[in-house]
């Protein structure tokens, strides 16, 4: 059955663009910082005000990586569950509490990191040790994210008890899965925040087992980066079709891709793991061969987006091997900006494939090879989809349109950031398999041979970042441009439908019980002998490394 779709109403219009504009002002901090790294890795700056490299590291990694993706993601999220299965007054109020609760979290933590007090990466890596507020900050932005969850829970729930034995729309299934995801792995970071980082730095504790803080760490940091794809998956899945013209492929392919994704995603953090001494070589093994489980559900979805792709453009008539193709409306920036980064994330997969491969994890891990991969990932293909996003939400969410001329500019924009991107991320593999590290300010190594191969590279980076930065500017003025000065209107909330005659979805899709169980089952298996290895045959604990 087709579920029809509801208003938006203004109070929830709102609340979705308060999440939207931090997203946004994030965005134009932490871009100015890359852009500072760049130059200063490339020779070309010294940092004045006695500004340290690492702590603009710091805030550009945390600044875009936890806080641009997490108000993006929770704002456009209910924005999608208003529209599908509606928000009461009440889910409103929690959510805007929840709001609030990130947002004084994240000022404390952006304020610690300013004034230098926390100089220790998005990672955060022991024995570096930040000021208590940094991490009181953090605990903070994730349980102000956990409001978010429940209120996604509690809505879908809702509507399925006033609509029972109908099967739930395919966005609310999509954001539900995501928030269960984001709230299994959140556990393991707030476990090692509250009780491993908070005693440390207020001195209760005179030393941090750094292995299980970074185990922890990483049991969130893995699927932290599907929490960031997932939405950018729930916009090719179910939004793209209705862009160009098509239906979607396959509903129940769509509902198994992102089960998988719960299930994959969190047994896997060993693999940022593979070079840590203290960590059983086998379990390591195991969770490398979880890590390519979890390539499928992404094989899945390229194959349906181009079926999608195909089916749409051959039903309008266009015929040959690519004629298809070369119809895609490519002039339309809500279907331009999604579709380079579905493109871009064919390299970027490979390189993920790579850096799980253990041999050759040795080769690239620690250099900036990873940073390489983690920009054409999060940064181009989950980014550009959220820009893709932004140009049809936020005039939905203003009540403007999207003019002919900003979807020009959003064209312009979009290959602006392709370019930047080639060269930033490309010159980084390079010097990445050359042997160039990554986290670190600019060195000549005392003028070793092999640095100097590394120059020309940074250099490229340096170029690239600068393309970016234009990159960013422009789409900060598009963003303010749709929500303050854009002409009146409305613009359309597309959601694509199942073709009429497409057969019925399973039931046990919709089986949470059963996908949390297995989740839960997968956890315990790749957890649980390694992890008390790591607590019995622990060094002493760390004490703390400030600086
Ligand atoms: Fe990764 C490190 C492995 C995906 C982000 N990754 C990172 C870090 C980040 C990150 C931030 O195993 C650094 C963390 C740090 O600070 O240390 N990654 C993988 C694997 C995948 C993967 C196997 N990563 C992502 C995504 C990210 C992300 C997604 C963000 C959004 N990654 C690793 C490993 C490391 C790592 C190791 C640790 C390295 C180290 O040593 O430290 C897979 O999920 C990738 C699967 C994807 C594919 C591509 C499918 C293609 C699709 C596009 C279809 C295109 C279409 C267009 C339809 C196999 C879906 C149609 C086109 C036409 C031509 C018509
Ligand atoms: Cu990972």
């Amino acid at each position: 059955m087709l579920s029809e779709t509801l208003q938006l109403t203004k109070a929830n219009k709102k609340l979705s663009l308060a999440f939207i504009a931090v997203a946004f002002i994030s965005l134009l901090i932490g871009g100015l910082m890359g852009l500072l790294q760049t130059l200063v890795r490339s020779g070309t700056l010294t940092l004045p005000w006695g500004i340290d490299y690492y702590q603009i590291l710091t805030v550009h990694g945390v600044i875009l990586g936890l806080v641009l993706t997490t108000y993006f993601i929770i704002g456009f999220q209910y924005a999608l569950m208003g529209k599908t299965v509606g928000m009461t007054v009440k889910e409103r109020k929690i959510a805007w509490l929840g709001f609030w609760v990130m947002l004084v979290g994240t000022i404390m933590t952006a304020t610690t990191i300013l004034l230098g007090k926390a100089n220790v990466l998005y990672t955060f890596y022991a024995p570096l040790k930040a000021h208590p507020v940094f991490y009181i900050g953090l605990a903070l932005v994730i349980i102000g994210s956990w409001f978010a969850c429940f209120v996604n829970f509690h809505q879908l729930y809702r509507w399925k008890k006033a609509h029972k034995g109908v099967k739930s729309p395919l966005l609310a299934f999509m954001v539900v899965a995501n928030m269960i995801l984001w709230l299994i792995a959140t556990l393991g970071v707030a476990a090692t925040v509250l009780v491993q980082f908070i005693p440390w730095s207020l001195g209760y504790a005179e030393t941090i087992n750094v292995l299980v803080s970074r185990t922890l760490f990483w049991y969130f940091g893995h699927p932290l980066v599907y929490f960031w794809l997932l939405p950018a998956y729930m916009a090719w899945y179910a939004i793209i079709p209705k862009i160009i013209g098509g239906k979607i492929f396959s509903d129940s392919l769509a509902r198994l891709a992102f089960v998988l994704f719960i299930m994959f995603s969190i047994p896997v953090g060993f693999h940022h793991q593979l070079t840590e001494p203290g960590i059983d070589p086998t379990w390591k093994f195991i969770q490398v061969v979880l890590t390519f489980m979890v390539i499928i559900p992404s094989l899945l979805t390229a194959f349906s987006l181009f079926a999608t792709f195909e089916i749409t453009g051959r039903k309008k008539g266009f015929g040959g091997l690519f004629g298809w193709f070369k119809h895609l409306p490519w002039k339309d920036v809500r279907f331009f900006a999604p579709m380079i980064g579905m493109l871009a994330f064919i390299p970027a997969g490979t390189g993920g494939i790579i850096n799980a491969s253990h041999q050759l994890n040795a080769v690239v891990h620690n250099t900036i090879w990873v940073t390489g991969h983690f920009h054409l990932t999060v940064a181009t293909t989950v980014i550009l989809t959220f820009f893709g996003i932004s140009y049809w939400l936020i005039p939905v969410l203003t009540g403007r349109k999207l003019t002919a001329k900003i979807n020009r500019l959003g064209i312009i924009q979009t290959i602006i950031w392709t370019v930047g991107m080639f060269f930033m991320s490309g010159s980084m593999h390079i010097a990445g398999l050359l042997g160039a590290p990554r986290r670190s300010a600019y060195s000549t190594y005392s003028g070793t041979e092999q640095a100097s191969d590394w120059i020309g590279y940074q250099i490229g980076q340096a170029i690239g970042g600068t393309i970016l930065f234009i990159g960013i500017l422009l789409m900060v003025y598009i963003f303010l441009n749709l929500t303050f000065f854009a002409p009146k209107g409305t613009e359309e909330f597309p959601i694509a439908e199942e073709e009429k005659d497409a057969e019925p979805t399973p039931k046990f899709l919709e089986n949470w019980k059963l996908w949390i169980g297995l989740t839960v089952v997968l956890i315990l298996f790749a957890y649980t002998i390694p992890f008390m290895d790591i607590i019995q045959h622990s060094p002493p604990g760390s004490p703390p490394f400030d600086w």
